[in-house]
């Protein structure tokens, strides 16, 4: 606990700017991960601090060791970012892609130090869902709401969960956000409504959707003659396979994502869509009976469904 001294400290100072009424005590302070609970109504709200590094990385690099030739452990290396199994330069926060996942009670403090290793580069983290009333400086818009973190400087986010509801952060600078700067922040409510529709929403059962490319997407801006910008494959959760045309094979070295369920059981899975490209994802679930929540919280479709659309910034069921 001790390291996390200069965070309550700051955000005391901030409570009493915005003249809340109990400022934030210390032992509310939570590394992180513990604020991945079951929320209560009667629980006082945590202050959850994460220490995140931005930096250059590879994809399918060293941290992956054998991976690409069939070594399947080496695949699942605690740094190995294994993407669709194609070697390529990435943008990475702790090292993940996806960024670490946020999980949250509603109106528990979040509190982010972001250390920009990124070569060259400045950053923001933009927050999706998080309408930032009280701090709209925390709404991480470079050069609107913030000053862009420079290379080698650390930038704290400091506010309340206000809104319940599945959501995204990412990078608001460059095409970063495109490259490996994204991740899931999951807002739970104690009082929500759709709570007699499932027994279980654990961490793991989160499916973060984007779409990648075999290089750095600045190479394909500003646009080019000979090719447009095209997605070369799909990631869930991070994972994903290459289908290479001109060889007309699958890469199959990297591991897709797996969920466990147990049967007879309903379990509630986050979905978010971190796409680049204008195109939606459509998505199909064969042998399992879904329904939607929005993802505000509210409810959107009673009837179960097999086949959704995901953009950026909404979800279309088809049944
Ligand atoms: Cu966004």
């Amino acid at each position: 606990m001790g390291k996390f001294m200069a965070g309550p400290r700051l955000l005391n100072a901030i409570s009493e700017a915005k003249e809340r009424p109990s400022p934030l005590q210390l032992e509310q302070f939570h590394d992180g991960a513990e604020c991945d609970r079951i929320c209560t109504e009667h629980e006082p709200p945590r202050v959850c601090y994460f220490h995140w590094i931005a930096e250059n990385y590879a994809a399918m690099g060293s941290a992956c060791g054998d991976c690409r030739w069939g070594n399947r452990s080496h695949c699942f290396h605690p740094q190995c970012v294994t993407a669709d199994g194609m070697e390529r330069g990435v943008l990475a926060i702790n090292r993940r892609i996806p960024g670490p996942t946020i999980h949250v009670c509603q109106n528990d403090m979040v509190v982010v130090d972001l250390k920009n290793h990124m070569e060259g580069l400045e950053s923001t983290i933009h927050w999706h869902g998080a309408h930032q009333y009280a701090t709209p400086w925390m709404d991480g818009v470079p050069m609107i709401t913030q000053c862009p973190i420079p290379h080698g400087t650390t930038f704290r986010y400091a506010f309340t969960a206000s809104e319940p509801g599945t959501q995204l952060y990412h990078s608001h600078s460059g095409h970063q956000k495109a490259n490996g700067h994204y991740g899931l922040f999951v807002v739970r409510s104690p009082t929500d409504i759709n709570r007699h529709l499932y027994d279980y929403d654990l961490a793991e059962h989160h499916i973060v959707i984007s779409d990648w490319t075999l290089d750095m997407v600045e190479k394909f801006v500003p646009g080019l003659q000979s090719s447009t910008v095209r997605m070369d494959s799909i990631l869930i959760n991070g994972r994903g396979r290459h289908f290479d045309e001109e060889e007309h094979e699958l890469q199959v070295q990297a591991p897709l994502t797996v969920y466990r369920v147990k049967k007879g059981f309903r379990y509630r899975f986050r979905l978010v869509s971190s796409g680049s490209q204008f195109c939606p994802f459509q998505l199909q679930v064969s042998c399992l009976c879904v329904c939607v929540i929005k993802r505000d919280h509210h409810w959107y479709k009673k009837k179960p469904i097999s086949i959704f659309y995901i953009s950026k910034i909404r979800t279309n069921i088809k049944k």
